[in-house]
This record gives structure tokens, sequence and C-alpha cells, in this order.
């Protein structure tokens, strides 16, 4: 086993043990220039850790036309979960003598654009987590799209995996549940907007604090977790 492997093999050991369901490493030297972090900063780090931590899937069932009050504490819980996660992961990297920037799970960095420092989702499909979803989002073989994703950019020379070339099939549990209509039948035709105006129109219904819904998380399980989460 060379060095890149016995680091990637250590840090994953690591990073389950800390409680994550998905780990993967991408090489981010291509897409780099796309983040909204600074430059200098960026310079040495052309790793990204992408991990993600599946939802509960008994919170998930009881979301059925809105997004409702467990969901919002999950979402927030999860967020934060990932948040220490990712420090921990970062402290872990940082004390065998490497670079570590975590990435906020949740952050907005530009309320116009609706954007962050990066996106999980690009990150985590460049790492192998899997595949951008009829409903834009990130979707794994085994969690479906019940997963929240974050990601660490690192120096540490951790073995590169590969993006996986799966996308949806006939499954279209998600494009007959959306309120808005959002979801197509291609990735590419997933209507942004409509989505938008609906978690809008949920915040302004006071169901939540924050632009959420879950509806299509919910539906899109591709083999059900045999936790029972
Ligand atoms: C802002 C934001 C939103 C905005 C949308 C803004 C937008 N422009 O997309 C709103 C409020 C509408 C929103 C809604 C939701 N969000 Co949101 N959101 C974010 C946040 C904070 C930033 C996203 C961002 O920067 N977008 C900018 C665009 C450019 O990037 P993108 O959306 O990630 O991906 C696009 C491109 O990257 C491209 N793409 C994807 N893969 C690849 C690969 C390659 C190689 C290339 C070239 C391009 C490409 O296609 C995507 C669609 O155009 C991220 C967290 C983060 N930092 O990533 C969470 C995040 C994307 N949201 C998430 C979730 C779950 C939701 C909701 C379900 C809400 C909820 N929890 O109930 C809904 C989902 C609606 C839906 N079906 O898409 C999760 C997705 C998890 C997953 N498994 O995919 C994230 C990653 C948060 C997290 N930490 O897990 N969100």
């Amino acid at each position: 086993m060379n060095k890149q492997e016995l680091l990637y093999n250590s840090l994953k050991k690591y990073t389950l043990g800390q409680g994550a369901d998905l780990f993967g490493v991408a090489d981010i030297s291509r897409i780099k220039d796309e983040f909204e972090i600074g430059k200098k900063v960026l310079e040495k780090l052309n790793r990204a850790v992408s991990l993600g931590a599946a939802l509960n899937s008994s919170v998930l069932s009881e979301i059925e036309t809105h997004p409702t009050k467990l969901y919002f504490h999950h979402y927030k819980t999860v967020n934060h979960f990932l948040d220490q996660l990712a420090l921990k992961v970062s402290n872990y990297i940082v004390r065998k003598g490497y670079r570590a920037l975590p990435i906020p799970a949740s952050q907005i960095t530009d309320w116009q654009r609706q954007s962050a420092h990066l996106s999980h989702k690009k990150v985590g499909e460049l790492a192998g987590l899997g595949w951008l979803g009829r409903n834009n989002l990130l979707v794994n073989e085994k969690l479906g799209a019940q997963f929240r994703l974050v990601t660490i950019l690192t120096d540490m020379p951790l073995k590169i995996d590969k993006p996986k070339d799966l996308a949806c099939t006939g499954c279209a549990s998600c494009v007959k549940v959306c309120p808005a209509g959002a979801i197509k039948k291609e990735p590419k035709d997933f209507d942004h907007i409509g989505c938008f105006e609906q978690l809008k129109e949920f915040q302004r219904k006071r169901l939540a604090d924050q632009y959420i819904c879950g509806i299509c998380v919910k539906a899109c399980s591709v083999e059900k977790d045999k936790k029972g989460r």
C-alpha cells in the first residue's frame, strides 16, 4: 500500500468512527477557481474530503405536503453535526502535519445568487458519493438523496476517488410528489425558480424559518437503510 492509500484509509477509518455515513476524496485542482474562497488560501489545497450524514427516516416519514417542525429541527441538527464533524476531521489532518479548511455545511455567502463558498454537491459527485438526480440533489446508491453534505479542503496527499458513472433510471417518485412541479424527466430541466418560489411560500406560511421543503428528499430512497433510520 502506498502513502496516499495509507493516509486515505486512516482518515476514512477516523471519519466513519466519528459518525459520517459517506466518505470520498475529490481532486479539486480543476474546479477550485469557481470557489468563493481567497486564492492565497486555496493555492496549496488540491484535495477535498466530501462527507455525508444520513437523514433520519422517521423524521422524513412525517413529511406529507410541507416541511414539518421535526424536519426543520433535524435539518439544523444535521448541519450542526456536519460542521462539528468537519472541524474534528480538520483537526485530525492538522495534527498529522497538513493543512485543512472546513467549509460550512449550509452557509450562504451571496443571498442574491443563493450561493455558497463552494458546491458540496459538485465536490461530492467528483468524490464518487453519487450522481446529480432528477430532483437536483446528489443521489447515493444506498441512501438515495436522504443525506446532507460537508466538505474539507486539504493538502494531505490522499488517494482520489472517481466520479460514479450512474444516473437516475426509471424511478420518478420525486417527479410525482414535487408540489411545485419543478422536477422533470431530465435533471437538466429542473425548474430552480419554481422550486425556490415554493420554498419561499412555505417560509411565508411560517412552516419553517428557512428555505426548506423535504418532500423530494423523502421520496428519494434508492435502497431503504437496513438500520431503519
Ligand atoms: C443556497 C442553497 C439552496 C437554495 C438554492 C440555490 C441554488 N442556486 O441552487 C435553495 C434555498 C432553493 C435550496 C433548496 C434546497 N436545498 Co440547498 N443548498 C444551498 C447551499 C447552501 C448553496 C448551494 C449553491 O452554492 N448553489 C450554487 C449552484 C451553482 O451550485 P449547486 O446548486 O450545488 O449545484 C449546481 C451545479 O454545481 C451543477 N453541478 C452539479 N454537479 C455537478 C458536477 C459537475 C462536474 C459540474 C460541472 C456541475 C455540477 O448542477 C447543480 C444544479 O445547477 C448548499 C450547500 C453548499 N454549500 O453546497 C445547500 C444544499 C445544496 N441544499 C441541500 C438541500 C437538501 C436542499 C433542499 C432539499 C432543502 C431542504 N433541506 O429541505 C432544497 C432542495 C431543492 C432541490 N431539489 O434542489 C443539500 C443537498 C444534499 C444532497 N444530497 O444533494 C445541500 C448540499 C446542503 C448540505 N449541506 O447538504 N438550497
